[in-house]
């Protein structure tokens, strides 16, 4: 270093050198280079110094960005089979739904704007596990980006209404808001340009509080008003109504198929599927089951729908749901 520094740089020096914390790290440098004389003696010192600083900014904002997202409780990490987000105006009953159909346990109340914060819960259907979201009511008042960002990624959004208080308005609503977020139903793809940017989500419209036979009466006028087609169910969160039916259109619309590890002389295990993609062909099983497979894989017997029992199949071929495969390695 230059013995020729004024006495504030040393100053400046040392309480950088003493500094903890990454970002006394950063004041400290800051403070010392602004005390450097620029003259032609310490332009190396200033460049070696600026270049340290600008290292421990990129880790400063890098580490700050993990840590908020991590923070988050609207980011939530995918677990299961599929993700599924339960959305909706207030006081429609979504908590009550999660709370019916998972394991999970968010807070029901009978006044609005009970739920804050998403909670996710593991739905069973047959044996694959599918993840369900409660998430904080939609509302036009008060947006929150990070909900709409964390709808963005799901696999199916069911989309609740309340028969007992106006569910067709209920439903532009809640259209509207997600369109303006650019979220909009697969179904209607065609009605967007490119430039709009949305993403394309199946949607189910869940009209809930249907607990007797004088609210499927309320469900039949609404279905009646709705136009674009839009495919709905009624269910009830209290009694349990069509949940049976609404786990099987979600199990659908998630559009998987389960298939089934046969290791080479042992039966295969019926209780622990591979979940692909419908349309997955041998190969992206293969790849699911050992990334070494993907290298080694020849053909593959396989049994189950449009085949014969143990039919040999090469990699390209196209598994239907409920296929049991040996892989040929
Ligand atoms: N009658 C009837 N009431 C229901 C049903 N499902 C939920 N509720 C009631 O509706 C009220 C609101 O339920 P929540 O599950 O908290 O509604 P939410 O959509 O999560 O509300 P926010 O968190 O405010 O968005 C509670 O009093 C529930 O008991 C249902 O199927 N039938
Ligand atoms: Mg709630």
């Amino acid at each position: 270093m230059p013995t020729n520094l004024p006495p504030e740089a040393h100053d400046a020096e040392r309480r950088y050198k003493e500094a903890n914390t990454p970002k006394e790290k950063i004041t400290y440098l800051e403070e010392y280079i602004s005390a450097i004389p620029k003259h032609k003696g310490t332009d190396r010192l200033r460049a070696d110094l600026r270049k340290k600083l600008s290292r421990l900014k990129t880790a400063e904002s890098q580490a700050k960005k993990k840590g908020s997202r991590q923070d988050s409780s609207f980011h939530i990490s995918r677990e299961g089979d599929g993700q599924v987000m339960v959305t909706g105006l207030t006081n429609v009953g979504k908590s009550s739904l999660v709370s019916q159909l998972t394991n999970a346990n968010p807070k029901i109340f009978e006044a609005s704007f009970t739920t804050w914060s998403p909670t996710p819960g593991m739905m069973e259907y047959e044996n694959i596990n599918i993840q369900l979201i409660d998430t904080p009511p939609l509302n036009k008042d008060y947006v929150n980006p990070e909900l709409y960002e964390m709808i963005k990624k799901c696999d199916v959004i069911l989309l609740m209404v309340s028969l007992k208080a106006d569910p067709f308005r209920q439903l532009e609503v809640a259209v509207k808001l997600l369109e303006e977020h650019r979220i909009a139903p697969i179904r209607l793809k065609e009605k967007y340009k490119r430039e709009d940017r949305m993403i394309f989500i199946p949607f189910l419209v869940l009209a809930n509080k249907c607990d007797d036979q004088s609210m499927e009466e309320d469900f039949e006028i609404f279905g009646e008003l709705l136009d674009d087609n839009w495919p709905s169910l009624p269910i009830s969160a209290s009694t349990g109504y069509n949940l049976e039916k609404l786990k099987q259109i979600v199990f659908k619309k998630l559009n998987v198929i389960r298939i089934y590890s046969k290791p080479h002389g042992k039966e295969p295990d019926l209780t622990a599927p591979f979940v692909l993609k419908a349309g997955g062909t041998v190969e992206d099983f293969a790849g699911k089951v050992h990334r070494d497979f993907l290298k080694t894989l020849k053909t593959a017997h396989i049994w189950g729908k449009d085949v014969f029992d143990g039919q040999l199949v090469a990699k390209d071929h196209v598994l239907n749901d409920g296929d049991i495969v040996e892989l040929c390695v």
